[in-house]
């Protein structure tokens, strides 16, 4: 393995949610030319990589993520020579870019599906459409079946995103011309929208479930492996590229079927286990967070998985200062660093989600009216209809909706993220304490940490390539080893706002401490407290 490295595996990759980055023409949604304005900013951090999220053209029904053109760039982030600009600028700054790849489903308001609303259209073909429609039921709640005329249509996410029929190979030779499309512009690779659900083997009932009924006539199954196969044969292959797949639902025996280098599918996959950690049946029903629960999800994906794509925020997910320390006011800053420490430490290649450099919050809105994203608006009125009272449904919205990490970003203390007076969904007040001018001033807040910790780890062999081994994972503290020929690390988190013994016996030179810490002369552990001990000379 160490040898067979490629350039992906050792970049950090920074994800950007274009309506959110910044606004470069005031009016109040963030573009390209925003990208572009902020390109050494994201070099000073260190960062290799940027995905940028969907940039296509597309009336916006889940931001981007229902594209109406791939090969055409939304007027509200600009234009094609915006977008080839920034691959150039970027290209200048050694900076590779990663688009998103949607291909389980367009937009309705794509001309494939608007012509296939005609039975007798040669575009019939390009969607599932059924006389009658199935039990399945969609991930946004509800069913999956839109009727239009005498027909219904399949949509898994909203019924304004239509999913194509992969069992058309008619849909595979369009989706080919739309990655030879970019990857001759210059792009680095892709990161594949729920890739793992995107071949319907059948479409019979499935089995009643409370979530996702249906699921297991689509979920990872052979005829998706077989779409991916092709797709890296025919077309990836010849680009110095790589793919990360979103897969929804996937085992470690699952995720390895889908990037083992044997297999020639995808080269690394982001999980969703860790995720599921902090709450029951679905992401709406949080419960209290036990790090000891993530510490042996991480510890059975770090062990089998060949590879992987590690990552604890993205615009889908609440901010992790917010989610998994005790008291984001008060830990807020030592906190975000150690899990900057622990997602920068892992074996596998890190992303790092826009703002999470800084501590970003979840977003605290008093009101449903402050909500945009169109999941969290459909949650709301079903919970409305379960009579859940008000209290409770912003309850649940403020711990799990995915516009917790959607805020603008915080660039200064009066948000500096446009310079028109309104902005498309509510910036955060904490912006006047958490941005990123003060904390470039600071040399010790988040941001100087995260860049302290990206140029240790470009340095070092052992987290680069190393070999990871679980070292104890108790209820408050998280370590590992990561060992490479010439180096060998220790990383001891604490995940508690207690202050727990350091584990007996460990010596050695710390090299990294959110607390300065130089020595265990104080035998306990600050809360969140995180080390990299260098024990290469030492036994611990
Ligand atoms: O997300 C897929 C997905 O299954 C979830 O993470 C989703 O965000 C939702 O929370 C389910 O409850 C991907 C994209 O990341 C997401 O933004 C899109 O909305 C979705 O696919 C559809 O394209
Ligand atoms: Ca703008």
């Amino acid at each position: 393995m160490e040898n067979k490295l490629k350039w992906y595996h050792k970049a950090i990759v920074y994800q950007i949610y274009p309506r959110s980055f910044y606004d470069s023409n005031g009016d109040g949604i963030g573009d390209i030319q925003g990208i572009i304005a902020k390109l050494d900013y994201l070099k000073k951090l260190g960062v290799n990589a940027i995905w940028l999220s969907p940039v296509y053209r597309s009336p916006n029904d889940d931001n981007g993520y229902d594209i109406s053109d791939y090969c055409d760039i939304n007027p509200e982030y600009g234009t094609m020579d915006d977008m080839d600009q920034l691959i150039l600028e970027a290209k200048k700054r050694d900076l590779k870019i990663i688009m998103d790849l949607v291909i389980n489903h367009t937009s309705d308001e794509h001309p494939w599906f608007i012509a296939s609303k005609d039975p007798k259209s040669k575009y019939r073909d390009y969607y599932i459409w059924q006389d009658k429609p199935n039990n399945w039921t969609s991930f946004f709640a509800g069913p999956a079946w839109t009727k239009v005329n005498d027909a219904y249509y399949l949509h898994l996410f909203s019924k304004k995103q239509p999913d194509l029929n992969w069992k058309n190979p008619k849909v595979m030779e369009e989706i080919k011309k739309i990655l030879h499309f970019w990857l001759k512009k210059g792009i680095a690779g892709f990161r594949c929208d729920v890739i793992n659900i995107i071949y319907k083997t059948t479409l019979e009932d499935g089995k009643k479930r409370f979530v996702l009924t249906g699921k297991e006539h689509y979920h990872s199954q052979a005829g998706c492996h077989r779409i991916l196969k092709e797709l890296r044969s025919d077309v990836l292959e010849q680009y110095d590229c790589f793919t990360v797949g979103e897969t929804v639902l996937v085992n470690t025996q699952q995720a390895n079927e889908l990037i083992h280098p044997d297999r020639k599918e995808l080269d690394m996959v982001f999980g969703f286990e860790h995720m599921d950690v902090d709450h029951i049946n679905n992401k709406w029903f949080k419960t209290k967070f036990k790090p000891k629960k993530m510490m042996k999800v991480l510890n059975t994906w770090q062990q089998e998985v060949y590879w992987n794509a590690n990552y604890f925020e993205n615009h889908d997910q609440p901010r992790s200062v917010s989610r998994y320390l005790k008291n984001d006011e008060k830990y807020r800053v030592v906190g975000a660093k150690m899990l900057a420490t622990l997602n920068l430490s892992l074996r596998g290649t890190p992303y790092i989600y826009q703002g999470q450099e800084i501590g970003m919050t979840n977003a605290n809105f008093r009101t449903i009216e402050e909500y945009r994203d169109l999941e969290s608006i459909r949650i709301e009125k079903l919970a409305r209809k379960l009579w859940f009272p008000k209290w409770l449904r912003m309850r649940i919205l403020s711990k799990a909706s995915r516009d917790n990490a959607r805020q603008p970003l915080q660039w200064n203390q009066a948000g500096g993220f446009t310079t028109g007076n309104s902005t498309w969904i509510p910036e955060n007040p904490n912006k006047s304490y958490i941005n990123i001018e003060d904390q470039t001033k600071d040399k010790n807040s988040i941001l100087k940490y995260y860049q302290e910790l990206i140029k240790f780890r470009n340095e070092s062999e052992a987290l680069l390539k190393g070999n990871f081994k679980p070292y104890s994972a108790t209820k408050k503290i998280y370590s590992f080893i990561r060992e490479s020929n010439d180096q060998k690390l220790l990383i001891v988190l604490n995940m508690s706002n207690k202050k727990p013994r350091i584990p007996k016996g460990i010596k050695g030179d710390i090299v990294v401490s959110n607390y300065h810490r130089t020595n265990f002369i104080n035998p306990r552990l600050n809360p969140y407290e995180a080390l990299i001990i260098d024990i290469t000379r030492r036994e611990a």
